[in-house]
């Protein structure tokens, strides 16, 4: 039988409504300028760096507290380069035979296509693998919870940091992407969840000029009267 963790206490410094107003609307304008990118700079980012961005995904809330994720982080020239190659190989599939034309005509404004290159010019890579259970000492299988959900989260706290650090980033989904369990030969209880190529935003860097939906169009209040 396992004990159940010792409870500690927890506060936070009280903010009252008006300090709190000024920093949510800080905090929103500042989370506003978070921009996907698709041309990175091949500036270094210090492995020191990642590793904070990493521990900082993984301050997530997870099912039971399990934190069923491995970050991969990838510097390494030819296994960036093995990346790349396996992705365009999938996604020019994807584009030609797979995709069904009502999403290629919802991708077609953001101009993205079967060539990754960004795979090969960020400095880093990191790759996050959703553990659908964890192996025991004895090698038995030990179940994780909200599997999809928990890293999900964790990779949303992994994109906040990048934005706090400086850095830009961009939610790839190669399909399928199987090929980075066999790439970066890992283990069978992690399957791979999303790639992330992290750095600088290129010298000619463009991005889409899109608006994001209002309050009313995202959010419903049930108000008490
Ligand atoms: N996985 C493909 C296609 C793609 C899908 C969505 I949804 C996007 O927002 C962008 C691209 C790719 O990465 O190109």
């Amino acid at each position: 039988m396992i004990d159940g963790y010792p409870y500690i206490a927890y506060s936070k410094p009280f903010i009252g409504p008006q300090e709190m107003l000024i920093k949510s609307r800080e905090f929103m304008s500042w989370m506003d300028e978070r921009r996907t990118i698709r041309d990175f700079s091949d500036r270094e980012i210090p492995k020191a760096v990642i590793e904070q961005l990493i521990l900082t995904a993984s301050t997530a809330p997870s099912g039971a507290h399990k934190q069923p994720w491995t970050f991969c982080a990838v510097s390494d020239p030819g296994l960036k380069k093995q990346i790349r190659e396996a992705a365009e190989k999938e996604e020019y599939e994807s584009y030609h035979t797979r995709m069904p034309e009502k999403w290629l005509e919802a991708l077609r404004p953001l101009g993205t296509d079967w060539h990754k290159p960004f795979l090969e010019t960020a400095p880093w890579l990191i790759i996050a693998f959703k553990k659908a259970y964890d192996i025991g000492e004895s090698n038995e299988k030990i179940n994780n919870y909200y599997v999809s959900e928990s890293v999900g989260l964790a990779c949303g706290f992994l994109m906040a940091a990048i934005h706090h650090a400086g850095l830009a980033t961009l939610p790839h989904t190669p399909s399928p992407m199987n090929f980075l369990s066999r790439v970066l030969q890992r283990p069978e209880n992690e399957k791979p969840f999303l790639l992330l190529p992290i750095g600088y935003p290129a010298k000619d860097c463009y991005i889409p000029d899109i608006e994001r939906k209002g309050l009313e169009k995202v959010a419903v209040f049930y108000e008490k009267a």
